[in-house]
């Protein structure tokens, strides 16, 4: 059983954000035993868990109030906000701060082949995305009528395979575009990862003192990296 007095962190288990966000949180002197098959880590010298889990599920965890703190990428937050607000689930959180890793940005690309001249090229096209609620909403911001079509993975050979005309993922490098004949066209959201908190309201004074002794560390150690 986990103790509902110790501060619940969620941080992604294993993926493009979980190292940087268990070496900040070493960094900022919190000691952490961390088996790999567990989805609770305790910390040895602090009142805090860890909960070890998909990215998809940390922004809902911290709204629902089930952890006190996520590590997540802005653009699944904003995502999962989206989705939330469209089925009234609650959609409220903090960001406590803007971090300085997990950076990329989610755009549109498409078939080197394809005559683009703007986003209006893609009126009445179907776009291939792990981020149909965001992609939407630039839809719908720029007056084009397209369709998002939702994969979870491999959404760069989606044109290749006919599933789509075009596709919305988040780019890094560019890489993988490249080596898959796409081009990008139009940055729709620009994403770090961050540290958020639930509501505010629900916090007791104890796990607030606590946040408000961690986050200048994480200050400290993020400016001591400049
Ligand atoms: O298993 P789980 O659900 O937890 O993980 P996941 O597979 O959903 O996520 P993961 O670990 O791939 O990414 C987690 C977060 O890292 C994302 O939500 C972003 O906030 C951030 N991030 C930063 C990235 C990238 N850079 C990135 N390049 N996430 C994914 N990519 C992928 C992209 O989807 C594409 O397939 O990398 C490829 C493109 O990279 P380049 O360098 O070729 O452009
Ligand atoms: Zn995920």
């Amino acid at each position: 059983m986990s103790d509902k007095n110790r501060l619940r962190i969620a941080v992604q288990k294993s993926g493009r954000l979980s190292d940087d966000s268990i070496a900040l949180l070493k960094a900022i002197g919190i000691k952490l035993q961390i088996r790999d098959r567990l989805l609770i880590a305790h910390s040895t010298n602090m009142p805090i868990d860890l909960l070890r889990v998909r990215d998809d599920d940390i922004p809902g965890l911290v709204m629902d109030g089930v952890v006190d703190l996520g590590f997540i990428g802005e653009n699944e937050l904003e995502e999962k906000m989206l989705e939330r607000q469209a089925s009234s689930k609650p959609s409220n959180f903090i960001t406590l701060r803007r971090l300085d890793y997990g950076g990329c940005r989610l755009s549109l690309a498409v078939p080197s082949e394809m005559d683009y001249e703007g986003v209006a090229s893609l009126q009445n096209k179907k776009v291939a995305t792990t981020y149909p609620y965001l992609l939407e909403r630039f839809f719908k911001e720029n007056g084009v009528n397209a369709k998002a079509v939702m994969l979870t993975g491999s959404v760069e050979v989606a044109p290749r395979a006919g599933v789509a005309d075009a596709i919305c993922d988040l780019v890094s490098t560019g890489a993988t575009l490249e080596a898959n004949g796409l081009v990008e066209k139009d940055v729709i959201f620009k994403s770090k990862a961050a540290l958020i908190q639930r509501a505010d309201g629900e916090l007791d004074d104890e796990k607030r003192a606590l946040i408000n002794r961690l986050v200048p560390r994480i200050d400290g150690v993020m400016q001591a990296k400049e």
